[in-house]
């Protein structure tokens, strides 16, 4: 994409199964990203050379991904003030993805990272989003659809389920 808003990056070729729910989100509103897989421990120069050059490049928001001991978003977070957004994954081998959670959450005081629930990507590239419309009319107008979009599906559930009966839905 040409003009890149948000830079998604997360640590490892098997996260993009959990990580494809924010490139996709940001494409149904209509959002220029970039993407690519880059280690914290792995490949830190490269990661360090991306976080440090993003907001020349016109970057808004990061979206970072990472499991087991997941220092991809605060390691980004110590190389730039743009806001970065952290995906805790769950890893195969991972005690229930609170390992990447605890790594992301407990960042020391003056370097934050925001995060999203265990493989909360979708949610993760929504955020990215809201930020952005904070200062783009037009996209604050596509998050009223989006919003509105999801309020008429979960009612037309509950009258569903009201008319019917729970059963019903089972
Ligand atoms: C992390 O370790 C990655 O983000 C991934 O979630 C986990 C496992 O990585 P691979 O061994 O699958 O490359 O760095």
């Amino acid at each position: 994409m040409s003009n890149p808003l948000v830079s998604i990056i997360m640590g490892s070729k098997s996260d993009l199964s959990i990580m494809k729910g924010a490139p996709e989100v940001l494409e149904e509103l209509g959002i220029e990203y970039e993407l690519t897989i880059l280690s914290a421990h792995r490949t830190p120069h490269r990661v360090m050379k991306l976080a440090a050059g993003a907001k020349g490049r016109g970057i808004k928001v990061f979206i970072a991904g990472a499991g087991m001991a997941a220092h991809l978003p605060g390691v980004i977070a110590a190389f730039t003030t743009l806001p970065i957004i952290g995906v805790p994954i769950q890893a195969s081998v991972s005690p229930g993805g609170l390992d990447a959670v605890l790594a992301i959450l407990q960042m020391p005081p003056g370097v934050p990272v925001a995060t999203v629930a265990i493989n909360g990507s979708r949610n993760a590239g929504i955020l990215a989003a809201q930020i952005i419309g904070t200062s783009d009319d037009n996209l604050a107008i596509r998050l009223d659809e989006f919003k509105e979009k999801m309020r008429k599906k979960v009612e037309a559930i509950a009258d569903e389920v009201e008319a019917k009966g729970y059963q019903e839905l089972l």
